[in-house]
């Protein structure tokens, strides 16, 4: 049988056997930014992605869950799917309670499917301007739909490429919910820790106490890259500053997911043991750690909890 779909060429699958990391997560930790992709046959891709990736099934995703030792995950919604969240609904249902999600909705959703994906366990939706991903979406329609979502008690979440901050400040402090910021807004981790660009993005979240971050994905900004030698366990050195800044500036407004299945990485696929391990190295006591992994992520996602 063929698979219905073609995967986008040079498409790197996830890591087939992650390592044991060596940090023993904290109780109840959760990986707050991972996504599931189809399975394809079962849920389709949207005509209108920019990328077809591997299949990354719900099974998979809670079985490395199990694996690096966190106790929930929070699912976000991936650009391959466009609108279409059901692949994101079944693996919420399925999560007994251990999985929240973050869909992608457009302006023309009713309120009762905005009340079932509520009740399936969707707290936010994402506003995606990385261009290489998504076509414009104005923002009007993005305003709109945050208006109805804010009531419910979610939040947005936004990806974009640090030197779209300034052009974007306007919108994103307009926002009347928290907002959740990924990855760190992208910094360009070969520009200094204390230059212009980044400077932005730290002013955003000291002058906005709505904005979160998630100090994620080192692997898709580090430029020094995955640990060269067998059994070094220290990666991603470029990125460690710029996420240390974040954590300890703000301990209680960051949050760290895995970002597995790992979308449109070129070059490597990390080792996911070896990426729970970098946790340690930007949250570097056990309250930073259980603030960033547990406490954080349990309010904004488990708040009745
Ligand atoms: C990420 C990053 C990427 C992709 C997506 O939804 C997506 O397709 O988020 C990316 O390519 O940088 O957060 O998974």
């Amino acid at each position: 049988m063929t698979a219905p779909f073609e995967r986008t060429p040079g498409w790197l699958d996830w890591h087939p056997s992650p390592s044991k990391p060596d940090f023993k997560l904290p109780p109840g930790a959760v990986d707050a930014h991972c996504h599931v992709f189809g399975p394809g046959a079962e849920f389709p891709y949207a005509p209108e992605r920019k990328y077809t990736p591997c299949d990354a099934s719900k099974q998979q995703l809670f079985a490395l869950r199990d694996h690096l030792g966190f106790a929930r995950n929070v699912v976000v919604q991936a650009t391959c799917h466009g609108a279409d969240n059901r692949a994101l609904i079944d693996c919420l249902r399925h999560s007994q309670g251990r999985a929240r999600g973050v869909a992608t909705v457009r302006r023309s959703i009713g309120d009762a499917a905005l009340r079932d994906m509520h009740q399936a366990g969707v707290r936010g939706v994402r506003f995606n301007f990385v261009k290489r991903l998504v076509d414009f979406t104005p923002k009007d329609e993005l305003l709109e739909i945050a208006g109805r979502i804010a009531p419910l008690g979610w939040h947005v979440v936004v990806y974009f490429e640090a030197a779209d901050l300034s052009s974007l400040w306007d919108f994103f402090t307009a926002l009347p919910t928290i907002v959740v910021v990924d990855h760190m807004g992208r910094p360009d981790v070969r520009k200094p820790l204390d230059g212009p660009e980044f400077a932005l993005f730290l002013k955003l979240m000291r002058e906005h106490g709505n904005v979160w971050s998630k100090v994620s994905c080192p692997e898709r900004l580090s430029v020094s890259g995955p640990p060269a030698r067998d059994g070094e366990r220290r990666p991603y050195r470029d990125v460690l500053p710029f996420a240390r800044r974040v954590v300890e500036t703000f301990p209680d407004r960051v949050l760290w997911g895995t970002d597995w299945p790992h979308p449109n990485l070129k070059d490597h696929m990390p080792d996911d043991g070896l990426l729970v391990d970098f946790v340690r190295e930007i949250a570097t006591t056990a309250e930073l750690q259980r603030k960033l992994l547990v406490d954080n992520p349990m309010r904004l996602y488990w708040p009745e909890e």
